[in-house]
């Protein structure tokens, strides 16, 4: 049900106006907001919908002059200087209401993100691709995993190369690197990287030796003979929830010093970036986790530091390997599975014997996903009201 104005205020000699709607929610807006924000075609370009003014042409002074509602409801607000008119729906205003402490605001954190453990092993996160190419709400649900848990599978999609771009395409881009569009995991004679051998992978986060860092991995399984190489997932953002409970000087540690990470090979690549263990926006979101032991270069923090970072270090990562925390599964010829690199950790069990295992990787940015998704959700949102 909408809610309608039912007030208007001018306060603060006309910087701001009360708004009060029928259901006694009471928010502020500031006059200099509500001009750089207006839709009216001065402003915005009517076929981009993108701002054509900069803050520069915003009166630093800016203030509202009168304030009314429209037959349709809307806010109608005169600016002085000049005579600027703008209007404002009602609940594109509630929507975008800023004028209440952080942790209220709907949206403000990610609220679709679901943090999880181990025990998400009883509901994999999972599609199938005949569904996921065949159904645009079977395609929604799985990015919707993806948005989520930040770690989905997939599963029957066609045991052959080149099968992971197509998955990709369903949502976005491939992210092409140093080890190509896709790129092959399997035992191979003096390998590029430790993946392409048959060792046991720590969970990990991939190539934080890059900036920016590829937000998304999914690797596909061709074949899966070899005995052993079962593969794990750990919810970083779970284990970063631990910490935060259970030493939060420690999280702080790892949020406060950037470390470098590399990947040299010879005169052909030499990556090199750094970043937090843990990263925390400037509110103090969690962004993301950095983690992978394989690439982690010499740490290069002052010298007072280093003993508890190396402690701060060690005790993020015995958190990381908690069992209870795991998801372990074997990948099956036409499973693949996509992580969310900044929050996801994934990894394997060694593997040896006669038989072969045979993964096709490849790298895609979660921004893509995500606009897709929205797309799909706001294209499903019409065709109900269509219906109704
Ligand atoms: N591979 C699989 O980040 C890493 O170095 C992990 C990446 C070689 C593309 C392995
Ligand atoms: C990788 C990786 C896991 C696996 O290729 O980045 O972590 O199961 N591989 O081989
Ligand atoms: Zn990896």
């Amino acid at each position: 049900m909408a809610t309608a104005i039912t007030q208007l205020t001018i306060v603060e000699s006309g910087s701001a106006i009360a708004i009060a709607w029928d259901d006694g929610c009471v928010a502020r807006f500031h006059a200099i907001w509500l001009r750089d924000n207006a839709q009216d075609p001065a402003t915005r370009d009517a076929g981009s919908g993108q701002r054509k003014v900069t803050v520069l042409d915003l009166d630093p002074n800016i203030a509202v002059a009168r304030a009314g509602l429209t037959d349709a409801g809307a806010l109608q607000v005169t600016f002085a200087p000049g005579r600027h008119q703008a209007s404002f729906e009602s609940a594109w205003l509630r929507d975008r209401i800023y004028d209440r402490p952080r942790s209220d605001r709907p949206g403000w954190t990610r609220p679709w993100i679901r943090r999880w453990d181990g025990r998400l092993m009883d509901r994999l996160p999972r599609a199938s691709h005949r569904a996921v190419t065949t159904k645009t709400d079977a395609l929604a649900g799985w990015l919707n995993s993806v948005r989520r848990y930040g770690f989905s599978i997939l599963t029957d999609v066609p045991a052959e190369p080149g099968a992971i771009e197509r998955v990709v395409a369903l949502f976005g881009y491939v992210r092409e690197t140093n080890y190509g569009r896709t790129f092959d995991v399997r035992t191979e004679v003096d390998p590029v990287n430790l993946a392409y051998t048959g060792l046991p992978l720590q969970v990990h986060t991939d190539n934080p030796y890059r900036d920016p860092v590829p937000t998304l991995q999914l690797l596909h399984c061709l074949d899966s003979d070899a005995g052993g190489g079962d593969s794990v997932v750990v919810d970083g953002f779970e284990a970063v929830a631990h910490l935060a409970r259970e030493a939060p000087d420690t999280l702080a540690l790892l949020a406060r010093h950037s470390v470098p990470f590399a990947f040299t090979r010879d005169n052909a690549t030499h990556l090199a970036a750094r970043g937090p263990m843990i990263e925390l926006s400037p509110e103090g979101e969690l962004k993301a986790v950095r983690f992978n032991n394989r690439s982690a270069a010499p740490f290069d923090l002052p010298y007072e530091a280093m003993a508890d970072f190396y402690a701060a270090y060690r005790r993020f990562a015995a958190i990381l390997e908690r069992p209870t925390l795991a998801v372990t599964f074997k990948l099956a010829a036409g499973d693949l599975f996509v992580v969310d690199n900044r929050r996801v950790l994934h990894g394997r069990t060694g593997y040896a014997g006669a038989g072969t295992r045979h993964l096709q990787g490849c790298y895609a940015d979660i921004d893509s996903l995500l606009s897709t998704l929205a797309v799909l959700e706001a294209r499903r949102n019409t065709e109900r009201e269509t219906v109704v």
